[in-house]
């Protein structure tokens, strides 16, 4: 194999950033369908340093601003920011599973430690560009990605650290089939990379990710995180996410963006995010992301 890492595990069940119960399962889920022996058996070191904290029993979440449950993704997001830093600090590679996909705010905050030019491929059926303002349903899983660029609600915006956590230039977003007005224009205003569905299609996943990469490097990143929701392959093959939309990657994309990315050498720490095992058929979804994460992670067919 090409290069042990250690790696560090976090599980975040969370499921406050949206309306659906059962994602919080997510992190169980991915350990029960095997990820820790699949990335063993390709001789990674690997640690499993438990799930952050996050209020269990029937759902108490209030509204604040127009943001559902703000204090408990808040405070989730702020205790896996500092797991994630401290984890960085020590060489580990961060592989975090959740788990709604407000959860990245506190992976990418955790990040801003380590990373100053951090480079992320956020894989997604959406975009997660919204704030307060513009979003559809107040669900903060559908903000992270603003958040981390400075937008939003201050308290979203100040975990960990204020401000800032990834420059627009950064950003590359690859599977986007449902975005709404405002996040269109957020995208247009900051120049964001996004290729769509359309592009996946008409050039192929192999040039979509060359491309994705090329430019990456070419803005001198110093690591590579992957935030991967489980809801950017079509729901034919993972449909235990919370909001599925048709159209989207298949199953064998996704795993050549995977060995495509391992091959780059470029990431630096991970996140598989939106497994909701109550949706699901089978833990399929959950045992989709184990596939992937063998191929990230070097695993080869022969
Ligand atoms: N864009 C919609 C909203 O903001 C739906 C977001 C769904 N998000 C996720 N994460 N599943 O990608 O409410
Ligand atoms: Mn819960
Ligand atoms: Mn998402
Ligand atoms: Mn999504």
């Amino acid at each position: 194999m090409k290069n042990q890492l250690n790696i560090s595990l976090v599980g975040v069940p969370l499921d406050y950033g949206q309306s659906r119960r059962g994602v919080d399962m997510g992190p169980s889920a991915i350990r029960y369908a095997g990820a820790v022996a699949r990335l063993e058996a390709i001789g990674h070191q690997v640690t499993d340093t438990g799930d952050i904290a996050v209020p269990t029993g029937e759902r108490v979440g209030q509204d604040n601003d127009g943001l559902k449950n703000l204090d408990e993704v808040t405070n989730a997001c702020t205790e896996l920011a500092e797991r994630v830093a401290d984890l960085t600090k020590t060489g580990q590679f961060p592989l975090v599973f959740g788990g709604d996909h407000s959860m990245a705010i506190g992976t990418l905050a955790g990040l801003s430690e380590k990373y100053d030019n951090l480079g992320v491929i956020w894989y997604d059926a959406h975009a997660d560009m919204n704030t307060e303002e513009t979003s559809p349903s107040g669900n903060i899983h559908g903000m992270p990605l603003a958040v981390s660029l400075g937008l939003g609600h201050d308290r979203l915006v100040s975990i960990y650290k204020a401000g800032q956590k990834v420059k627009p230039e950064n950003i590359v977003i690859i599977g986007a089939r449902s975005v709404d007005p405002g996040e269109r224009a957020l995208i247009r205003e900051l120049g964001i990379k996004v290729f769509t569905m359309h592009e996946i299609d008409r050039d192929g996943m192999t040039s979509v990710m060359k491309q994705a990469m090329d430019y990456l490097t070419s803005r001198n990143i110093d690591g590579l995180h992957l935030s991967l929701d489980l809801d950017g392959l079509d729901p034919l093959y993972t449909p235990g996410v919370g909001t599925p939309v048709p159209g989207g990657i298949s199953y064998r994309e996704s795993h050549l963006a995977m060995e495509m990315l391992q091959d780059s050498g470029l990431v630096t720490s991970a996140e598989f995010v939106e497994v909701n095992p109550i949706l699901d058929d089978k833990n399929a979804t959950a045992d989709v992301a184990v596939g992937l994460i063998g191929s990230l992670f070097g695993e080869t067919l022969l």
